[in-house]
């Protein structure tokens, strides 16, 4: 693959996008890039056209290589017919690489597509490595961003697989033989650093999925883990908490004797999540690691040592040797001591820290620089509690001040999970006349039926609420809703829950990162006013 890129006229430093299902050749156009020197961006296959092109038109590459079609559950999505759509209005791009998948019928422009197989059918299966300086760039990945244009993230080709490959080793306590399966997308972060880097820079050998924890059923992880005699197991509370709802049956039948360490990553995971995940899944036997970093800091940053910390749960416990969180309060001071609140801060950097956003060294500064000088600002906030323990708390940016009081949605939303009938919530604030914001919940009831009274229902959460955390808590408001707005990779999009929560519906920004675009409406149409 390497050889077959050189040949197409890709050099080092230019740029690769990369728009595949999970299939092992997106593994492979991924490594030969790093071999040649090219700068991969992998674009989540899940994008729509104007978000590929956008990416694409940030970083001016040459190259696309997609495929004809992917598969999403029982779903054949046209890949191919995407990148046409998005390439119509990207000048950079002279090459398109196309891997065959689902034997879709496809429009192949001349000149500009080719067919991958027969490349690799004549190339030469030796290629020089090319030499890299340690601050090369290695890729860069554009985050969901939540607002504005998305943020290319720039890893370098030393401090990344320095950190990636220690990180990988020490959280999960990898062993010769272990078989570790990161339920990621290689689309995210996640995937780069821990279905790809991580373990291969051990190794390691690593499962690549293709496909819905729902989909032939909900054993469909079980499964897998069955199967293939997983050791680690790696996924998010958003899937855990879509498998808890289910029957236990579907994860019962399997005995999953062949794990030692589970880990989450992607959000806080709620009480209830974290113990289904320990008892269910890790049989009570295994670690869990809950592990907190992000696109930005290129590896795992506050987490768990499987085997060496004792877990608490809910808490991200204690940051990896080598680096040094802070919280900071409002007026930019560090807050000593143990059991405080603040924002989440690094003082000194690390390895795998994003070097820049491409094109736009200013934005990056300010970005992450410019809230607290000197400071990393991850813009999380955190607890540290009585032994030096974090729990991240969530964005800054989900506080509501009521009535003069700081809330965290986080942990309201916990104690609403908490509720037998709810399966999963959000909570925002909206302006109140009294008392500055109120809190208006989305909630998402399981579907055992035994709930039908929906008055009943609002007063017993709100007691929830009240036992959890205070009468202050309350919600003004509950909606029962069939779904929350999710970004692909899990993350709930509060400012469109925001913006109807305050009955503007002027203008939700760009969805086209959404998972379910069309809930917006339902949600809109049933909005409680
Ligand atoms: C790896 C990843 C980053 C944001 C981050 C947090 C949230 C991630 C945890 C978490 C609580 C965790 N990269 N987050 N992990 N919150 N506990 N273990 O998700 O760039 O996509 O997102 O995700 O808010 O800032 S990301």
């Amino acid at each position: 693959m390497a050889n077959v890129l050189r040949e197409q006229g890709v050099r080092k430093g230019d740029r690769v996008c990369i728009y595949l299902p999970m299939i092992p050749e997106l593994a492979v156009a991924v490594l030969a890039c790093a071999r040649i020197g090219a700068i991969h961006s992998v674009i989540f296959a899940g994008f729509s056209a104007s978000a590929v092109s956008a990416r694409i038109n940030d970083c001016e590459c040459k190259m696309v290589i997609t495929s004809d079609g992917g598969y999403r559950g029982n779903k054949n999505i046209d890949l191919k017919g995407i990148v046409d759509e998005a390439l119509d209005t990207c000048p950079s791009v002279t090459n398109v690489l196309v891997v065959k998948r689902t034997n879709t019928n496809v429009k192949m422009k001349e000149g500009r597509d080719q067919w991958l197989q027969p490349l690799l059918d004549v190339a030469l299966d030796n290629s020089v490595a090319e030499i890299m300086d340690a601050e090369d760039p290695l890729f860069i990945l554009y985050t969901s961003g939540s607002t504005g244009k998305p943020k290319g993230m720039v890893h370098t080709t030393a401090g990344y697989m320095v950190y990636t490959a220690y990180t990988f080793k020490n959280v999960f306590s990898h062993e010769e033989n272990d078989i570790f399966w990161c339920t990621a997308d290689i689309g995210w972060i996640t995937g780069h650093s821990y279905i790809l880097y991580g373990p291969l820079l051990n190794g390691g050998t690593t499962v690549i999925f293709e496909g819905v924890p729902s989909y032939p059923d909900f054993s469909r992880f079980w499964d897998i883990i069955e199967k293939h005699k997983v050791t680690q197991f790696y996924t998010a509370p958003t899937a855990i908490r879509s498998l808890a709802k289910e029957s236990l049956d579907y994860i019962q039948k399997y005995p999953l004797k062949s794990l030692k360490v589970i880990g989450s990553v992607g959000e806080p995971i709620n009480e209830e999540a974290w113990h289904w995940f320990n008892d269910h899944v890790g049989d009570k036997r295994c670690p869990v690691v809950d592990t907190w970093w992000q696109t930005e800091t290129g590896g795992i940053m506050i987490s768990p040592i499987a085997f060496v910390t004792p877990t608490k749960p809910t808490y991200a416990t204690l940051p990896l040797p080598g680096i040094q969180p802070v919280l900071m309060d409002e007026k930019r001071n560090e807050i000593e001591g143990n059991q405080v609140v603040g924002s989440l801060c690094i003082k000194f950097p690390w390895p795998g820290i994003a070097r820049t956003i491409w094109g736009d060294h200013q934005r990056y500064k300010d970005t992450y620089f410019s809230a607290f000088p000197g400071k990393y600002f991850t813009g999380d906030g955190a607890l540290r509690d009585e032994v030096g323990y974090y729990r991240i708390t969530g964005r800054v940016d989900d506080v509501v001040i009521v009535s003069g009081h700081n809330l965290g949605t986080a942990p309201i939303e916990d104690a609403i999970n908490e509720h037998p009938a709810v399966a999963e919530s959000a909570i925002v604030g909206f302006p109140h006349d009294i008392k500055g914001n109120a809190l208006y919940g989305f909630v998402i009831l399981k579907e055992t039926g035994e709930y039908r009274d929906r008055a009943n229902l609002t007063k017993e959460i709100n007691q929830y609420i009240s036992d959890h955390i205070g009468p202050i808590a309350k919600l003004d408001k509950i909606q029962f809703v069939s779904g929350l707005p999710k970004t692909r990779s899990g993350k709930i999009m509060r400012r469109i829950l925001r913006k109807i929560a305050e009955g503007d519906f002027s203008n939700f920004g760009d969805i086209s990162t959404l998972l379910n675009p069309e809930i917006v409406d339902e949600i809109t149409k049933e909005r409680i006013s």
